[in-house]
């Protein structure tokens, strides 16, 4: 343990991330609110293998590597163990937070998030999106957005990447009555700490679900990536919002977009789309943001 990171509230450091990581700009953030008594359950994906390269660990608190599909099980039996451990040594202030990539979550780990929340299991569960298995080299998961190419999803003549749209993972835990989920994104920072403050101070299953950018996932340069983890907040290709008590908020609702076409145009992984293709991106969008004021208001 690095006493002088530790003074500095700093409990993710010394890792091997890519310059301009998203994933590890959540980790660390999400940690400096939770602190030392977090113990933190990662699976296979970009945050365990850039975190736990032995003999440099790379947690200033305790962490630990589960199953692929296993996030949640494993987070329940840490709470359990926590519990009963903290009751002895007279504490309360501890936390079992899991942070598990998007194909971790939305596809490999959905059934054991699905039964955590059903227990009302008092975990936090923080899912770093960026939108592709990139741990293995860029292979679609179900939070791959339409149109982008992955390996798996390759453009050509006649497919254009990716022809699913994305799983809605926060309307998903949603839809269990979750005592708390919210959205957010590494390019507002400060919203995201806030909702990881808010988690941490209620009771049963939390879910928190953020944009994390892979530059080179997403082919934009390593120094873009809160510039455009921003911009898709702003163009409306995904929102702020926050779920508690049995009901939707936004916490974020610009009065105007800005423009969808440049924030996928600046993408690699994007670059094949026709005008034709970002019509129906643009399409959808405004579809899923006409629900949402009908609805949550
Ligand atoms: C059961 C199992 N299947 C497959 C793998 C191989 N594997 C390790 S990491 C990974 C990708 C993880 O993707 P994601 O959850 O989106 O996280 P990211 O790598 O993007 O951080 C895969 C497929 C594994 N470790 N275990």
């Amino acid at each position: 343990m690095n006493a002088s990171a530790l003074d500095k509230n700093e409990y993710f450091y010394g890792h091997k991330a890519c310059a301009g990581c998203g994933g590890s700009l959540a980790v660390r953030a999400a940690l400096k609110v939770l602190g030392e008594r977090a113990v933190a359950v990662l699976p296979a994906g970009c945050m365990s293998a850039v975190g736990f390269n032995f003999p440099q660990l790379c947690f200033g608190n305790n962490a630990i590597i589960s199953m692929f599909a296993g996030t949640a099980s494993m987070l329940t039996g840490v709470e359990a163990g926590l519990r009963r451990y903290a009751r002895r040594k007279g504490y309360k202030d501890f936390h079992a937070v899991g942070f598990a990539g998007d194909g971790g979550t939305a596809d490999i780990g959905i059934q054991a998030l699905s039964g955590a929340i059903d227990r009302g299991d008092d975990i936090l569960y923080i899912c770093y999106d960026n939108e592709a298995y990139m741990n293995t080299g860029i292979q679609k998961s179900g939070l791959t957005p339409y149109g982008a190419r992955t390996t798996t999803t390759p453009a050509g003549a006649n497919i254009h990447g990716n022809i699913r749209p994305k799983k809605n993972m926060f309307e998903i835990v949603a839809a269990h009555d979750i005592p708390y989920a919210a959205t957010a994104t590494v390019g507002y920072i400060n919203d995201f700490i806030n909702k990881v403050e808010k988690a941490s101070k209620i009771r049963g299953t939390k879910y928190i679900h953020v944009i994390a950018p892979c530059p080179t996932g997403w082919g934009i340069p390593v120094s873009d990536t809160v510039e455009v983890a921003r911009e898709i907040a702003d163009c409306g290709l995904w929102y702020l919002a926050e779920y508690e008590n049995g009901e939707y908020r936004l916490t974020r609702d610009p009065k105007e977009f800005t423009s969808a076409e440049a924030y996928l145009r600046r993408q690699g992984r994007f670059k094949h789309l026709t005008d034709e293709d970002i019509a129906t991106i643009i399409d959808s969008r405004d579809r899923k943001w006409e629900r949402i004021r009908k609805e949550w208001k």
